[in-house]
């Protein structure tokens, strides 16, 4: 079975995920923050596209049972309740029960743009439950029917982030081996390759890997460097987010 990384949404080609099996990762930090809401007790987080969209559903939802998440720029957005940091999400008191309409800038509009290409339910991915998101998926290729597993990685303004790659390699590495208990040889694309021999390269430094890219260096500048510790961690959660075309719930609510 094909096992393929796309490293940014801009390297998506049309027609690429179609009867594959997907999951988007955004390490830092929608998918760290998606994680951290949903084994919080959010009740579920619904990714828009833009800033209005999540604004215009949080009202439609009733403000008193939502809350506005998410950021630009990495900043809290005006009007918004909170930010994308997953720290703000671990207080049950905040989210439990709540639906959360949520932005941000590369995170969302991935997940969104991987369900409309694969018209299939996504998953979602961080480090910190990425063992998981792995098993979940190879369970679910353990039939042999799929086209292939897509780890899709948000990136950054359309490019590859060393932290995506990071995770996407380390989930590659546990497809393999799932597969192969399935009795299904895995079939790496090159850029597979690639990502699992950075994941090897760098193992046990992922937190390294976080503070020293483009966009660890970035939040590290807002002041958001414990956001950094707490996404690095590896499967701090047993939890598998999944979008289905609508809204992003655990499907085995474990936390
Ligand atoms: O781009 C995104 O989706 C965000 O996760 C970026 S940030 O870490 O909140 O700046």
């Amino acid at each position: 079975m094909r096992v393929d990384v796309i490293v940014s949404p801009a390297f998506l080609e049309g027609g690429e995920l179609e009867g594959s099996l997907c999951a988007v990762v955004d390490v830092l930090r929608a998918t760290s923050t998606i994680t951290t809401a949903l084994t919080s007790g959010a009740a579920a987080v619904y990714p828009c596209l833009d800033v209005e969209e999540a604004k215009r559903g949080a009202a439609a939802f009733g403000r008193e049972r939502s809350l506005l998440g998410g950021e630009e720029r990495g900043q809290l957005i005006p009007g918004f309740d909170l930010g994308n940091s997953p720290l703000e999400y671990l207080d049950a008191d905040v989210v439990d029960g709540k639906a959360i309409y949520f932005y941000t800038t590369n995170g969302t509009g991935a997940v969104r743009r991987a369900y409309a290409e694969c018209d299939r339910s996504v998953y979602i991915a961080a480090l910190i439950n990425m063992s998981a998101v792995s098993s979940a998926i190879v369970g679910a290729a353990s039939d042999g029917k799929a086209a292939g597993i897509v780890i899709l990685c948000s990136g950054r303004y359309g490019k590859p982030s060393a932290e995506d790659t990071f995770c996407s390699g380390l989930m590659v590495r546990m497809a393999v081996n799932g597969l192969r208990e399935f009795g299904i040889p895995p079939d790496l694309t090159d850029s597979a390759m690639v990502a699992a021999g950075f994941a090897e390269a760098n193992e046990g430094k992922g937190l390294d890997i976080l503070a020293s890219s483009e966009h660890g260096r970035f939040l590290q500048s807002l002041g958001f460097t414990p956001d950094l510790d707490f996404a690095s961690r590896l499967d701090s959660y047993n939890a598998v987010p999944v979008f289905n075309g609508e809204r992003i719930v655990l499907l085995n609510g474990d936390s």
